[in-house]
């Protein structure tokens, strides 16, 4: 077990039980011509969440512990894209559309893509979610349950989009959730400190924050679980 000062309270986790969530950082959202940019947001304003997260990462691969990559998108033919999400916007260009990077929020498209500096490696899961939450309509519950784990430590974008929704899903599903907030990011850096707060309130009703450097500090005296793999590019 290693504990960590979060917040409201220490979160105490078993490192084998525990996988490193990192929420669809792809370069639909982190660079300029995809699905951020045309929601008419600064993507800029996602960058900062980078580097910790790619510290984060290294740490976990490292001990051999687990990883999981989300990337949220849409199949070719949009039949997993409600017409809703479709519509909402009004945007001049939107999902599904041509826009820089291949076609936007579309599987296998270049802007779906999960960022260079965070690329997982060959032996990390990668979830393609078509919602919000990475739990609606995907196998992430079951391979979470088929892995026996039982703590998230959370990182990605949006805090209060993407990364919200997951842990209120994961919370309700009986998941602790550590989220990082150095790791987590938003268009909004209102929203972004709104949604930390809503985590942590209520005693911890969805459940801990803390910077990153403290689960760093807690793993320090973790050695190598089952590994150590060696990282291998997708
Ligand atoms: N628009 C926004 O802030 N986020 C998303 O649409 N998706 C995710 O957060 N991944």
């Amino acid at each position: 077990m290693i504990t960590v000062q979060a917040e409201p309270y220490e979160f105490v986790c078993d490192p084998p039980g525990t996988a490193l969530l990192v929420i669809d950082m792809q370069r639909d959202f982190l660079e300029r011509g995809g699905f951020g940019e045309m929601l008419g947001n600064n993507v800029a304003l996602l960058r900062h969440a980078v580097a910790p997260t790619r510290k984060v990462l290294d740490a976990f691969r490292a001990r051999g512990l687990k990883v999981i990559h989300t990337r949220e998108g849409h199949t070719a033919d949009l039949s997993d894209c409600p017409p809703s999400k479709r519509r909402r916007g009004r945007l001049a260009k939107g999902i599904g559309d041509r826009g820089p990077m291949g076609r936007i929020l579309v599987r296998g498209e270049p802007g779906h893509r999960i960022i260079d500096q965070l690329r997982p490696t060959s032996e990390e899961l990668v979830i393609d979610k078509p919602g919000k939450g990475a739990f609606y309509a995907t196998e992430l519950e079951a391979r979470l349950r088929g892995l026996a784990v039982q703590s998230l430590v959370v990182t990605g974008v949006t805090t209060e989009v993407c990364v919200q929704t997951t842990v209120r899903e994961a919370n309700d599903r009986g998941f602790e959730c550590l989220v990082l907030e150095d790791c987590v990011a938003s268009y909004f850096p209102e929203l972004h400190a709104a949604a930390l707060a809503m985590v942590k309130a209520q005693g911890g009703i969805f459940g801990w924050v803390a910077k990153s450097e403290r689960l760093l500090r807690a793993l320090d005296g973790v050695s190598i679980v089952a590994g150590p793999r060696r990282p291998r590019p997708a």
